[in-house]
């Protein structure tokens, strides 16, 4: 797809696949980019007191029809999660004009910032600001890895801090949501359809584990007289792998020592759970489950460790009248749950949204094996582009 061969150079990782962080100089060239293509199709750009980009086909207006996704990644993540919804919905407008179809509804391309939380550690960051779904101030009191506060990285990509917040008339202006994504995981590949329709999202969160103890010098410390903090950082993944049962998930991608030397016994070690499961309820008890290994692993090395909630997201049921339609539109696609969250995922508390999915073959996701065919990718355009015709006329 054009649109993503032209971000092929932006953000690239040397680690591989993609780095593309909210309110980052890399954001700065995204942001770039959807403006000039949003502008080439006679759209009218603007962004909000949050830093979300409107690209508004015709004049703004409430109860639009908005599509749209994200185009920050997760750390060497792949190249399509988030920017395929965007390139995607460029594409139907393009179809939708070659058509010489003209919205009768205020229209919409939205990109949210920051959905991964990849560099302030909170999910969706742009639409919960939105929704109200994230408090402004502890917003603003965000950090990233190098101290960097989210106020400070807003106010430096052009966007005023002291506005971040809950917004009415932005949340007014959405009649109805639709975002296109690559699927994650193998639904579409298994029941070979190239487009499928969203169900619900599994509930999912994200807490970080903090374990204190001594640090100390590596040889001329005999193990009966530490106090590490990376003996029960340890012993909690591996409490966090047993935990996960019943189709419940739980993941540790990240751990940083303090102060990470070699030859060092770490003075700290934190650690970051992500779990998920169909409700709440299996979700807080499997976090629950590892948060008391965790105690017990750090009494039984004299540790301390405290457990602090980052981000949390409800399970979702998408709309089932709107998802229905969408079906219907496609001429009966399959209807299929993700595990993934999604900027829908937030809006859905607050209006009729709705989720496409394009298969991805190997249903590889956040990392840079992911991927979708040419062909797929333009059948979901096609396939957006027919449903916003439905929804807009
Ligand atoms: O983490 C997720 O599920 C999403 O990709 N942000
Ligand atoms: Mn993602
Ligand atoms: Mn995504």
């Amino acid at each position: 797809m054009t649109g993503l061969a032209d971000l092929a150079g932006v953000g690239v990782d040397r680690r591989g696949g993609f780095t593309r962080h909210g309110f980052s100089g890399v954001d700065l060239e995204l942001r770039q980019w959807f403006a000039e293509e949003a502008r080439r199709r006679g759209l009218d750009v603007e962004t909000d007191r949050n830093g979300n980009m409107w690209a508004w086909w015709g004049p703004p207006g409430e109860s639009a029809v908005v599509t749209g996704s994200h185009l920050d990644s997760v750390p060497g993540g792949g190249a399509f999660d988030g920017p395929l919804g965007v390139v995607a919905a460029l594409q139907a407008v393009d179809l939708l004009q070659g058509r010489g179809f003209t919205p009768v509804k205020p229209f919409a391309v939205v990109v949210f910032v920051e959905e991964e939380g990849g560099r302030f550690g909170s999910g969706c960051l742009g639409s919960r600001l939105l929704t109200g779904a994230l408090d402004a101030d502890a917003a603003r009191r965000l950090t990233d890895p190098d101290g960097v506060s989210l106020a400070e990285a807003a106010r430096a990509a052009g966007v005023d801090p002291t506005r971040l917040g809950r917004d009415g008339d932005a949340l007014r202006r959405i009649g109805v949501f639709v975002e296109l994504h690559v699927e994650q995981g193998r639904g579409l590949v298994d029941l070979g359809a190239p487009v499928g329709v969203a169900s619900s999202i599994l509930a999912h969160g994200r807490w970080r584990f903090r374990f204190t103890g001594e640090g100390n010098h590596a040889g001329a410390t005999l193990m009966g007289d530490r106090r590490d903090p990376m003996l029960a950082a340890a012993a909690t993944v591996l409490a966090a792998r047993r935990a996960a049962v019943d189709n419940t998930r739980a993941t540790i991608g990240r751990l940083i020592p303090t102060p990470g030397g070699t030859n060092v016994i770490p003075s700290r070690v934190d650690l970051w759970l992500d779990a998920r499961a169909h409700d709440t309820r299996r979700t807080r008890d499997l976090v629950a489950a590892i948060a008391e290994a965790a105690g017990r692993a750090a009494a039984d090395e004299g540790c301390a460790v405290e457990v602090t909630e980052e981000y949390y997201g409800d399970p979702v049921t998408f709309d089932a009248g709107l998802r229905d339609r969408l079906v219907d539109t496609l001429g009966g696609v399959p209807v299929l749950p993700t595990g993934a969250g999604h900027d829908a995922g937030v809006l859905a508390a607050h209006v009729p949204t709705a989720m496409l999915f394009v298969r991805n073959p190997t249903g590889v996701s956040h990392a840079p094996e992911e991927f979708a065919e040419e062909a797929d990718c333009a059948e979901g355009a096609r396939a957006l582009a027919d449903v916003l015709a439905e929804l807009a006329r």
